[in-house]
C-alpha cells in the first residue's frame, strides 16, 4: 500500500519545521480540551485551532502553506502526504495504517440468484490480537473473473437495491458491517479502538479502516481484479468511503452517496437547511464520528486550513463520482457541487479532468437504484473505457459556479 505521509519520521520534521516558519507570529498555543495521544503519528505537528488563520474562499489545494504554489504532478503527489495528515489531525483522528493481514474465518457459502452468484461470508480478524471480528459479505458472478469489486460499508449487510443487475453486469460486491468495528454509538471504545489504544481516531476514521482491511483481503483472492477495486457508501458511509478514497490509493474509483457533511459537503459553502460543522458535531449528536480538535471549529468553519474538496482532490488521479439527490437538502446539494468545482484544478493538472464525476438525482436521502445504476455507468467508463453516452461531468446547478480556488 502506498500511503505518503505517515511513513518516515523525516516527513514529520518537514512538517514541523513548515508550521514553525508560518505560524510562529501567533500567540501562546491554548491547552487542548482532551488529552492526547501519545502514538508518534498525532503528536501535534499542526498549529492549535486558535492559531489559524481566517481563509474567507475555498481554500486552494494548489498553495502549500508556505504559500508556494503546486504546478507539477510530481510536486502535487509530494504535497498529497501532508494533506492526507493534516485531514487527519484536524478532522478524523490518525489511522493505523500499518498492520499485517487479516486472518480470515468461514462462516458460509452459498449458491444465490437461482444459481447465477455466489455469496460468501467470512469474518476478518484485524488487530494486533487477530481478535477484532468483522463480517464481510462477498457476492460474485459466476464464472472465472477476475472481476472489478465494489467495496461497500453499511450496518446491514444484503440490502444493495440492484445486486442482480450488478452482478450481470460483470461487478463483484465486498460488503463491510463497520459496526463490528466501532458500534455507531456516543461515548464507546469499540473493538478497533481498543486494540489500538495508541491512535486518537474517531468513528468515521474506524470505519474507512475498515474498507481498507477488505482491499487487504479482497486483493488476495484470485477471482478479483485488484486494479479494479471501488468503494463506496451511504450517508455516514458515504462519508467513510470518501475518507477510505482520500487515504488509500488501491480504491481505483471512490463513490461517497449522499455524504454531505464531513463528506463531499463543503464547510464555508452552504445550501439552504444543510448540515453545519457545529450541528453535526454537538456532543448530543456525532461528535463521536470526528475527532475532539474539530469540534473547535464550530461556527469557525473559515478557520479550517482546508475545506472537503481537499478529500476530492487526494483521490486523483484515481476516479471519484459523488452522487447525490437534489432533495437532499440537509446533505448540502450546493456545497457538493463547489467541492466537485474547487478539487477539478487538481485533476487537471494531473492530466485526468474525466476522473472528477458528479452525479444528481431528483429524489430524497438514500442510495437508491438509480445511485448504484451511476456508479456502474461510470465504472464502465472508468474501468473499461465505455462509452455509454452518460454526462458525469453536467453540473447539477449551472448558475453557481463562484469560489473556485485560484480562479478569479
Ligand atoms: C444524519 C446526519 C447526517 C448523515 C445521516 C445518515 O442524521 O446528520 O450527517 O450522516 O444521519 O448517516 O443517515
Amino acid at each position: 500500500m502506498s500511503i505518503p505521509g505517515f511513513e518516515s519520521a523525516v516527513k514529520a520534521l518537514r512538517l514541523r519545521s513548515f508550521v514553525l516558519t508560518v505560524f510562529l507570529m501567533a500567540g501562546e498555543v491554548a491547552p487542548p480540551m482532551y488529552a492526547e495521544k501519545s502514538s508518534p503519528a498525532s503528536q501535534p505537528a499542526f498549529p492549535a485551532v486558535g492559531q489559524l488563520p481566517e481563509i474567507n474562499d475555498l481554500p486552494d489545494p494548489l498553495l502549500r502553506m508556505d504559500g508556494t504554489r503546486i504546478t507539477s504532478a510530481e510536486d502535487w503527489m509530494k504535497h498529497r502526504g501532508d494533506l492526507q495528515e493534516m485531514i487527519q489531525y484536524y478532522q478524523y483522528g490518525h489511522l493505523p495504517l500499518q498492520v499485517g493481514k487479516p486472518g480470515v474465518e468461514d462462516i458460509s457459502t452459498a449458491l444465490i440468484l437461482a444459481g447465477k452468484a455466489t455469496e460468501m461470508r467470512k469474518l476478518l480478524l484485524l488487530g494486533p490480537g487477530k481478535d477484532v471480528k468483522m463480517l464481510v459479505r462477498l457476492v460474485i458472478p459466476e464464472g472465472n473473473g477476475p472481476w472489478p469489486c465494489i467495496v461497500h460499508n453499511t450496518n446491514s449487510v444484503g440490502h444493495i437495491p440492484i445486486e442482480a443487475e450488478i452482478l450481470s453486469r460483470g461487478y463483484m460486491i465486498a460488503e463491510y458491517l463497520r459496526t463490528d468495528l466501532d458500534p455507531d454509538q456516543n461515548d464507546v471504545v469499540g473493538p478497533a479502538q481498543a486494540a489500538y489504544p495508541e491512535y486518537d481516531w474517531a468513528t468515521l476514521a474506524v470505519w474507512a479502516w475498515g474498507a481498507m482491511r477488505v482491499a487487504d483481503y479482497v486483493t488476495t483472492l484470485p477471482f478479483v481484479d485488484a486494479k479494479k477495486l471501488a468503494v463506496t457508501g451511504h450517508s455516514r458511509g458515504g462519508k467513510t468511503a470518501l475518507l477510505a478514497g482520500a487515504l488509500d490509493d488501491r480504491f481505483a474509483l471512490v463513490v461517497p452517496n449522499g455524504s454531505g457533511c464531513g463528506g463531499a459537503g463543503c464547510y464555508r459553502i452552504q445550501g439552504e437547511k444543510s448540515e453545519t460543522l457545529a450541528q453535526i458535531t454537538d456532543p448530543q449528536r456525532f461528535s463521536y464520528w470526528f475527532h475532539p480538535r474539530f469540534r473547535e471549529f464550530a461556527d469557525k468553519e473559515t478557520h479550517i486550513p482546508f475545506d472537503q474538496h481537499f478529500l476530492k482532490a487526494l483521490v486523483a488521479p484515481r476516479a471519484l463520482l459523488s452522487t447525490d439527490a437534489y432533495g437532499d437538502l440537509w446533505a448540502n446539494p450546493a456545497g457538493t457541487q463547489a467541492t466537485y468545482l474547487a478539487a477539478q484544478p487538481v485533476f487537471d493538472l494531473l492530466g485526468v479532468p474525466q476522473n472528477n464525476a458528479i452525479h444528481f438525482r431528483q429524489g430524497k436521502h438514500e442510495q437508491n437504484a438509480e445511485d448504484w445504476t451511476a456508479l456502474i455507468d461510470y465504472a464502465d467508463q472508468v474501468f473499461s473505457g465505455k462509452a455509454n453516452g452518460v454526462d458525469f461531468k453536467k453540473l447539477p446547478f449551472p448558475g453557481q459556479v463562484k469560489n473556485i480556488p485560484g480562479k478569479p
